[in-house]
């Protein structure tokens, strides 16, 4: 018998059987067909044992070498028509969106979240950590414990939005985020640097530099050996870093409870840069915030020695800063949503 004329038509057939297979169901019917228990190729491999040893062995190798070279075919075809098969899925799970693009308008956050986040990660960047608390504040966390007196006029509830919750004028709308550095000072030992930006509420009638509820970010450092010119390098550094190098800040005294000393917080006017405008009422620097060393007072309120620790807190509006930042004439246009004002940042 001629076995050798046999493989090469077996294996030529076999070739062409796996090429024609136009899916993957059918592969698998072709590879059944020309390399299973039943094929041409196994036929002939029975048949080898009535050949001579020698005849047997040059046979058996040629008769290997085809099954491994249709073997590949096999392989080959398969990842053909597995690719195929993928892109034609995919082709069948695509959707059209393009009805819906350029139809929905994009959506921005609003001109105070962005100036919140940009200041965020000034200072995260600069180490600090961002601490949130409740907006409903308790007499003690408001304003007690941060040396504010019985008779403070800030605590009264023309200044003050107080809920109609427990002993009269003991529940209220945070003035500040100041009752954060409370709770912060109380949860956690020195040192400490910490941001706590958030929404404040006070009773003011809405003008062009009022809102009644507005955003403040409150800063607190509490470590050992804390100075006065700590503070002053911080604030300058957090100049720069928001405004840009060509700025400055610069703090003048003044009175809050909480801080002593304490200053209030000036920083170059962003119009004129400092040469003198009426945004700026001709002075060349724009009063952002407040700030000074925390009261010893503060201190002992949330059990912390005084003689051991020592720290600066400050304070500004959020608001405030994107108003001066982008030149923004009123202030209520912030929280009034109209699309005019809102697409332009
Ligand atoms: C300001 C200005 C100055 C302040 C002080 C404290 C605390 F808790 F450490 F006493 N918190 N915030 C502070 C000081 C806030 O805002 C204009």
């Amino acid at each position: 018998m001629s076995t050798d004329l046999d493989i090469a038509r077996v294996e030529a057939d076999a070739t062409q059987a796996l090429s024609d297979a136009s899916s993957l169901v059918d592969l698998d019917e072709a590879t059944t067909r020309v390399l299973g228990k039943k094929s041409a190729l196994n036929q002939i491999s029975q048949r080898l044992g009535s050949l001579d040893p020698d005849a047997r062995k040059e046979a058996g190798q040629a008769l290997n070498a085809a099954r491994s070279r249709v073997q590949s075919v096999a392989a080959s075809r398969r990842d053909e028509l597995e690719a195929a098969a993928r892109a034609e899925q995919l082709a069948g799970e695509r959707l059209d969106l393009t009805e819906t693009m350029g139809r929905l308008p994009r959506g921005r956050l609003n001109v105070v979240t962005q100036t919140w986040e940009r200041l965020e990660d000034v200072f995260v960047a600069m180490g600090y950590i961002v601490a949130e608390g409740p907006e409903v504040e308790s007499d003690w966390y408001n304003f007690t414990a941060l040396n504010l007196p019985v008779a403070h006029p800030a605590r009264s509830a023309q200044d003050s939005a107080y809920l109609d919750l427990g002993e009269p004028e003991s529940v209220l709308l945070r003035t500040q985020t100041s009752p954060v550095q409370i709770r912060l000072m109380e949860a956690q030992k020195p040192p400490i640097y910490a941001i706590m930006p958030g929404r404040v509420y006070r009773r003011d009638t809405p003008d062009a530099r009022h809102n009644p509820t507005f955003t403040q970010i409150e800063g607190l450092v509490v470590d050992r050996g804390i100075t006065f010119g700590d503070l002053a390098g911080t604030i300058e550094a957090f100049t720069n870093a928001y405004f840009g190098a060509r700025m400055h800040s610069r703090l003048r005294p003044y009175y809050f409870p909480f801080t002593e000393p304490s200053a209030e917080l000036e920083v170059t006017c962003v119009i004129c840069e400092g040469a003198g405008c009426r945004t700026c009422s001709n002075t060349g620097w724009i009063e952002l915030g407040g700030c000074g060393m925390v009261h010893p007072n503060v201190f002992r309120n949330v059990g912390l020695d005084p003689e051991e620790w020592s720290g600066f807190a400050f304070g500004f509006g959020i608001d405030r800063l994107a108003q001066v930042r982008h030149g923004i004439a009123d202030m209520r246009v912030l929280f009034q949503n109209d699309v005019r004002f809102i697409e332009q940042f």
